[in-house]
């Protein structure tokens, strides 16, 4: 029988292509070219499967130029790259990769929210610059971490790994907001409480935000919610750009309206708003959240596990629509 055809849209594990190899006939992107959206359809041609990440839009205009295309498998647990309502109309099957990056990631929120309240990159950037003449009293005196209140807006699986990490690990109140209020039970386990938007805004020492995103939550946080914020506040974003309105948040902290941020996600990445690089008080990352080896390699073979399960047994793993 002849092998389903797929594409790799961009570079991935050698082992897991050759491993995608074995099922299918493989057009693979190990050059890691960005293809333009007519590129992505040209290769999309006579293909039934393919491997995305975020970087690859899959839309109804797409969706209507590839008719044999049966499933993308994004090897991402967000999926803003996907019109998930078109994909359904289209009966174009969707997959993300959940679980597998949410203590990875969880601890990458943690280490940035550290290195910004206690000024890492800021401090490093002095001493490189060869400014570092004496100890002073007051020299990079950040915010304190343990035992400050930790804000966390969006509290899913990488939102609740958080609070565990600053509720048990840091001695942190830890307060979330979220479109729902999770059950008692694992409030506890998370050592969380729910509050409102507002008082969240108020009362966080540190604000994480984790919450995926929609069209509803473009901006969530833009000049009006950070005046809300203390002054001496530090904002983390790994959920997503446009979320944080990155104009506003430059022009916050020029002024000192909040203390510092820390950015691993930006509207319109990888291109930032040039503000952002003229503040030092924002710790800038490139979207690394779940960058360590032995995540990217279980993402990857998630996503390579969706497209055999589906396209070979009818049933992709963690299925989205
Ligand atoms: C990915 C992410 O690295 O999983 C997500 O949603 O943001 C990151 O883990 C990125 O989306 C590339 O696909």
């Amino acid at each position: 029988m002849k092998k389903p055809a797929i594409l790799v849209a961009r570079a991935v594990f050698p082992e897991v292509l050759t491993q995608l190899e074995q099922h299918f006939e493989v057009a693979a992107n190990q050059g890691d070219t960005l293809w333009t959206p007519a590129e992505l359809i040209e290769r999309l041609q006579g293909k039934q499967g393919a491997f995305t990440t975020g970087s690859e839009r899959i839309d109804a205009a797409l969706l209507a130029a590839c008719p044999e295309l049966k499933i993308c498998a994004n090897m991402a647990v967000g999926y803003n790259n996907f019109d998930l309502a078109a994909m359904t109309d289209a009966g174009v099957k969707a997959s993300n990769t959940p679980d597998v990056l949410t203590e990875t990631t969880a601890d990458f929120g943690f280490a940035l929210l550290m290195a910004t309240a206690r000024r890492m990159a800021e401090s490093e950037h002095f001493l490189r610059a060869g400014r570092w003449k004496s100890w002073r009293y007051d020299l990079f005196a950040g915010a304190e971490v343990h035992g400050s209140t930790l804000g966390i807006l969006g509290m899913g699986r990488i939102g609740q790994g958080i609070a565990k990490r600053g509720a048990h690990g840091f001695g942190m109140k830890v307060i979330y907001h979220n479109r729902s209020r999770l059950d008692a039970a694992t409030e506890v386990l998370c050592g969380a409480s729910y509050v409102s938007k507002a008082d969240l805004l108020k009362q966080a020492d540190h604000l994480m935000l984790v919450l995926p995103y929609s069209p509803e939550a473009q901006h969530a946080i833009g000049a009006t919610e950070l005046a809300q914020m203390k002054p001496t506040a530090t904002l983390v974003n790994i959920a997503r750009g446009g979320i944080v309105d990155d104009a506003a948040l430059a022009q916050a902290l020029k002024n000192r309206v909040i203390a510092a941020a820390g950015l691993d996600v930006f509207e319109g990445e990888p291109a930032l708003h040039p503000d952002l690089l003229t503040v030092p008080n924002v710790v800038l990352t490139p979207h690394i959240a779940s960058a360590t080896l032995p995540t990217r390699r279980a993402m990857a073979q998630l996503a390579a596990d969706n497209l055999v399960g589906f396209l070979l047994h009818g049933k992709a793993l963690t299925p989205l629509n």
